[in-house]
């Protein structure tokens, strides 16, 4: 397996490899994370970047003298380990005032309330030089359907972004956001379950172009979707500003395993469609140690997270680069979809006057798909 560079910009959310175990049906089963420990660790696995939650470093509550401690002594922690802070987010789903939601609460105070919080953690994302600014709506939704007004909330979702994009621009921060789709859990319901919602929400904000997306692999295969293709639409769009990588089992609860574990044929595709699409962001992951690991196996999980890319990463390489592969594609003429349906200058009335092709011939003939997808199976599997 390689060894990580800088290039790679693997990153961690302190929230990952500092999750000490707590669900909704036990207590935690690890100690309470140190973030500078999670640094000092991060740097030594050969991790390029971390990110976080305002309330990850900074305990909900603190007052200026303790906060201004806190990111000295983080600050001093970047410097010594050479991380940079690629992303940052804020906790809008933990304090029970977001019991039902921040930016859209049905109580304005908290609506209010939840701006200001990410406003205040947006000056520190821009001095720690982050580029992206993650948004997870984690208690943006419902459990029942009298409680929402769906249509209102995302009214307000929508003017909470664009207040948010009014202050970077008016601080002149060089900060996008990015959204995190996510369909259930911990809400029943969540408001912009999936990277299709969320793109068309996207389009109708004052500042498009400052918004775009965090598709977490688990999240979309919650949904039953294939991660992969959602990545692929939203490199489409443009609209790639970050990722979330981890490991999930089909549509359970948010299972956070590490990369690479969990659904590998997806994950095998989530990586050539990042190495195909020229995505260049950090390469996150957002995953949750087992709460069966001691702080050795949080260790070992995290390291897990980039070997298992790594190791995608060269047989995605090698399965592009078998000539077997590139005769199989040929056969299967995925080539042919790039090239436009109508030649240059046609239009309809030279498409209606198109003398037809023997339709049935090309019903009969096989398409060679399992074929290739049987090169790339082999290729995963190590064979090739
Ligand atoms: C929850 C998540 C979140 C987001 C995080 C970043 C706690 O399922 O995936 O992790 O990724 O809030 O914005
Ligand atoms: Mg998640
Ligand atoms: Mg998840
Ligand atoms: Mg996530």
């Amino acid at each position: 397996i390689p060894a990580p560079t800088p290039e790679d910009q693997f990153s961690f959310g302190l929230w990952t490899v500092g999750y000490a175990g707590r669900d909704p049906f036990g207590d935690a089963t690890r100690p309470a994370m140190d973030p500078v420990y999670a640094l000092e660790q991060l740097a030594a696995i050969g991790a390029y970047g971390v990110n976080f939650h305002d309330d990850d470093l900074i305990p909900f509550g603190s007052d200026d003298a303790e906060r201004d401690a806190i990111i000295a002594h983080f600050k001093q922690g970047l410097e010594r380990t050479g991380l940079a802070v690629t992303t940052a987010t804020t906790n809008l789903f933990t304090h029970p005032v977001f019991k039902d939601g921040g930016f859209t609460s049905n109580d304005r105070d908290v609506r209010r309330f939840a701006i200001r919080k990410v406003m205040r953690n947006l000056d520190l994302a821009a001095e720690l030089g982050a580029k992206v600014y993650v948004c997870w709506g984690g208690r943006e939704g419902a459990e029942s359907g009298a409680s929402k007004d769906v249509a209102a909330a995302l009214s307000r979702y929508q003017e909470a972004f664009n207040v948010l994009g009014e202050y970077v621009v008016d601080h002149g921060y060089d900060l996008r956001f990015a959204i995190e789709p996510k369909p259930n859990e911990p809400r029943g319901d969540i408001l912009l379950p999936t990277i299709g919602h969320a793109l068309a929400f996207i389009e109708t904000l004052d500042r498009p172009e400052l918004v775009g997306l965090n598709p977490e692999i688990g999240h979309e295969e919650m949904a039953g979707l294939n991660a992969a293709a959602g990545y692929a639409q939203a490199l489409w769009h443009g609209k790639l500003y970050h990722i979330d990588l981890n490991g999930q089992n089909g549509p359970k609860f948010d299972q956070d395993l590490r990369f690479g574990a969990g659904n590998v044929r997806g994950a095998f595709w989530v990586v050539d469609t990042l190495l195909q699409g020229g995505y260049d962001g950090p390469v996150h992951f957002d995953f949750k140690p087992a709460r069966t690991e001691s702080d050795a196996g949080v260790w070992v999980s995290a390291k897990a997270c980039m070997d298992n890319y790594l190791i995608l990463r060269e047989k995605v390489k090698a399965f592009r680069a078998d000539p077997e592969v590139a005769d199989a594609l040929a056969e299967a003429k995925v080539a042919e979809l790039a090239v436009p349906t109508l030649a240059e200058g046609e239009t309809w009335k030279e498409l209606a006057a198109w003398p037809l092709p023997d339709v049935e011939a090309i019903a009969a003939r096989g398409a060679g798909f399992e074929r290739l997808d049987q090169l790339a199976l082999e290729h995963l599997y190590g064979v090739r």
